[in-house]
């Protein structure tokens, strides 16, 4: 009996111990803020992703993986025709982009930072995630095209750091390494951190994060 009781103390504690580090893992540093997933016309080579780091600390992103249904390696700039670097400043934005050079021609002029990884993005559906380089997923976002965005030649935006809600972009091909300015008319909160595929919507067009 002294033994049972033992065994159940260690599981307790176990678990005591090990859930406040998976939630706090769970959360940032660096958001999927925006993702142009259905662009008009041919997608190939020309879908990217935005994203942001939301502490007060530079994060590197060295060994840190896209997930789109299989993880892609970040590839350093300025690989693949990269550029910046690998390291995001506070506040700071990068885009990782299917194909870099493509995007960097896509965009001419753009000055932030690209990184070239691997992406097919689905037009219906997808849950896309960033996994960091032990392997823990740092962010996830399902998105879904009745959010907007498919294939009008708009992206899907965060509405918040701490917002779960996506909105279509009211800027002709989003908005890039900038900050996010979106129209709502559909609400959307996205699944992020939670292991769920629960939507909410509502249609009074209102729009608030
Ligand atoms: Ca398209
Ligand atoms: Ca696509
Ligand atoms: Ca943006």
């Amino acid at each position: 009996m002294f033994k049972h009781y033992f065994s159940f103390l260690i599981v307790a504690l176990s678990v005591l111990l090990f859930f406040p580090l998976v939630q706090a893992l769970a959360v940032g540093p660096v958001i999927i803020n925006e993702i142009m997933y259905d662009l008009q016309g041919t997608d190939t080579d020309h879908e990217w992703v935005e994203i942001k780091n939301i502490s007060d600390q530079a994060v590197d992103l060295k060994d840190w993986r896209f997930y789109d249904g299989s993880n892609h390696l970040l590839n350093e700039p300025p690989q693949n025709g990269g550029q910046g670097s690998l390291i995001i400043a506070p506040g700071g934005y990068a885009v990782l982009a299917d194909k870099a050079d493509v995007f960097l021609a896509d965009h001419p002029g753009f000055g932030g930072i690209v990184i070239d990884t691997v992406m097919s993005l689905n037009n219906t559906e997808e849950t896309v995630q960033l996994i960091d380089q032990s392997g823990n997923s740092i962010e996830k976002i399902n998105y879904q095209k009745e959010m907007g965005g498919n294939g009008n030649g708009y992206s899907l935006e965060r509405t918040g750091d701490f917002s779960m809600q996506f909105c279509e972009s009211n800027q002709l091909g989003g908005s890039p390494g900038q900050a996010n300015n979106f129209d709502c008319n559909i609400l959307f909160y996205a699944d992020s951190f939670v292991d769920s595929d629960e939507y909410a919507y509502a249609n009074d067009g209102n729009c608030f994060s």
